[in-house]
């Protein structure tokens, strides 16, 4: 009786687990970083562009604003289970992240950016899309000042052999305001 009563403990204990830290992590041989994002340099975000006339009026636009990702595919060897293959991994989405004084909205993309194993991607990926600065509190920065933040950056990425999935993050700082047009 005691007995049955600690194995059927045990296993839900096991499924609550696996349910916790996502299926086979374990196996997952692939472990990717951000090596380089804009260079190494914060984001100038303009807030209003004016276009051709270069006073506000009905040809103002905004910018949408990319960045250069450089990321690195590297392989673990400190996993427990050895049998699981080194795989190549396609990077599916990624999320945005705003953390600043104001509450900036965050966003959530897809991706399609395949990286063999032991191999560098360069891509290019949106950071600021324009609807955000279509609101507050980035429209109000038409009118003057500048808010900092710090973006944080999850790519979401499945190795293509196994089906593991991993995360990995990346950080750069933001500026808006209304800079001078391009
Ligand atoms: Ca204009
Ligand atoms: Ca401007």
């Amino acid at each position: 009786m005691n007995v049955r009563r600690i194995l059927t403990f045990a296993v839900s204990t096991l499924v609550l687990v696996g349910v916790g830290t996502g299926c086979s992590s374990d196996n997952v041989r692939s472990s990717l970083y951000v090596t380089e994002i804009n260079n190494g340099e914060a984001l100038t975000s303009d807030v209003i562009d004016y276009g051709n006339d270069r006073v506000a009026s009905d040809d103002d636009f905004v910018y949408e604003d990319e960045v250069q990702v450089t990321i690195w595919a590297t392989t673990r060897d400190d996993i427990v289970n050895t049998d699981a293959a080194y795989s190549n991994v396609m990077i599916e989405s990624y999320d945005v992240r705003f953390e600043s004084s104001e509450e900036i909205d965050g966003f959530s993309a897809g991706l399609g950016w395949f990286v063999p194993v032991r191999n560098t991607y360069d891509g290019v990926l949106t950071l600021v899309p324009a609807s955000l600065k279509a609101k507050n509190p980035l429209m109000a920065l038409q009118a003057g000042g500048e808010i900092q933040a710090t973006a944080h950056i999850t790519f979401h990425a499945r190795e293509t052999d196994s089906e593991n999935e991993l995360t990995f993050t990346t950080q750069i700082p933001v500026n808006f305001a209304n800079w001078t047009d391009q």
